[in-house]
């Protein structure tokens, strides 16, 4: 007799009546963790509640990674979305991108005015022959696609911040690993939460988030507005298949955030992914390309922050983070909780 079946009669002999499958597989390391979600950042929380609705009703994890982090993108305030820091030049540019558990694939970069970039991620991957779409292209293939487009106004709080950023204007791209001299932040030295900015933002500017369905497959899901105040049409990694998102459905999805550039130098979600092929756990994947990072930037290391979190074909996640400061958000059958990350420096 399995040991799984000999557990399950265990506890089916004590009484436990009512006690699912579901529960029972979230504590054995034997059985398959599923449903289960997990998103970048404390907004990982509210998105996981989106991506929950699907999967808990047994929806597939494409179907739930879309509708998790489009939670954040609606979240006007937020780091994502809209609502977001724009570039130098004033405009709110958006990164995103979406991959299913049979290699398919689909972004958008550089999009302007369109409030779900990752729905028409999705759009362009199953709707055309390409991979990705950018700019202009993008938002006039999102148009055709019944798309609306909003206006060309900043959130209250991007204005102030990018009011405030253009008295200096400085050309200094450090994404997350900031520390605020804001009082109320300080309250977060032990990196509970993000921090936020003096300027009231949150140092952070993207959701990513990786699922595992009922039927057992991954999908994962990526969107941001990138970095505050960069430059005119710069992408980042959230909209690089094998950089900002990977999942390769026999082995794990892997979803990463902070300092794009550093993250698409190592295709970092697939590397991330071939060490769990070759039987590292999710968080030991995490870790070696985090490393890897590191040790290429040098002494540089200290002024970006890079983040990757895994999820495996048997439900088990980790992630790993070049600073302090990371967190992630888990929701299973077991409910919805923010995680602080391990991280190297
Ligand atoms: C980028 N990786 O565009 C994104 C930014 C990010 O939290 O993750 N910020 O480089």
């Amino acid at each position: 007799m399995s040991i799984n079946r000999r557990h399950f009669i265990n506890l089916s002999s004590l009484g436990i009546a009512g006690f699912t499958l579901q529960g029972f597989a979230n504590k054995t390391n034997n059985i398959i963790i599923k449903p289960i979600v997990i998103a970048t950042w404390d907004a990982g929380l509210n998105a996981n509640k989106g991506a929950w609705e699907v999967l808990s009703k047994g929806g597939s994890a494409l179907d739930a990674v879309e509708k998790g982090v489009m939670v954040t993108e609606d979240e006007i305030s937020c780091c994502v979305g809209l609502g977001a820091n724009p570039d130098r030049d004033g405009h709110v540019t958006l990164d995103a991108s979406i991959m299913d558990h049979e290699f398919n694939c689909g972004s958008v970069a550089f999009l302007e005015r369109i409030k779900h970039p990752i729905s028409v991620a999705r759009k362009v991957m199953e709707k055309t022959p390409h991979v990705m779409l950018v700019g202009e292209g993008a938002q006039q293939f999102a148009l055709s696609e019944g798309f609306k487009l909003e206006p060309n106004v900043l959130s209250e709080d991007a204005k102030k911040a990018y009011e405030k950023w253009l008295k200096k204007s400085t050309y200094k791209p450090v994404i997350n690993v900031e520390r605020s001299t804001n009082p109320n932040a300080q309250l977060d030295e032990k990196y509970k939460a993000p921090y936020k900015l003096d300027n009231g933002n949150w140092n952070h500017d993207t959701i990513g988030m990786v699922a595992l369905d009922a039927n057992g497959n991954l999908s994962g899901s990526c969107t941001t507005s990138g970095a505050g105040f960069k430059l005119r049409g710069r992408v980042g990694d959230s909209p690089v298949i094998g950089a900002g998102l990977y999942v390769d459905n026999e082995v794990g999805a892997v979803v990463a955030t902070g300092q794009g550039e550093d993250v698409i130098r190592v295709a970092g979600a697939s590397a991330v992914v071939e060490y769990m092929r070759q039987g590292k756990s999710p968080q030991e994947a995490c870790k070696l390309v985090v490393e890897k990072i590191r040790k290429i930037k040098k002494e540089k290391a200290a002024d970006i922050q890079v983040c990757f979190i895994a999820l495996n074909k048997k439900g088990e996640h980790g992630s790993f983070a070049l600073h302090t400061g990371f967190n992630y958000a888990v929701h299973t059958s077991d409910g919805n909780k923010l995680l602080e990350s391990p991280f190297s420096i």
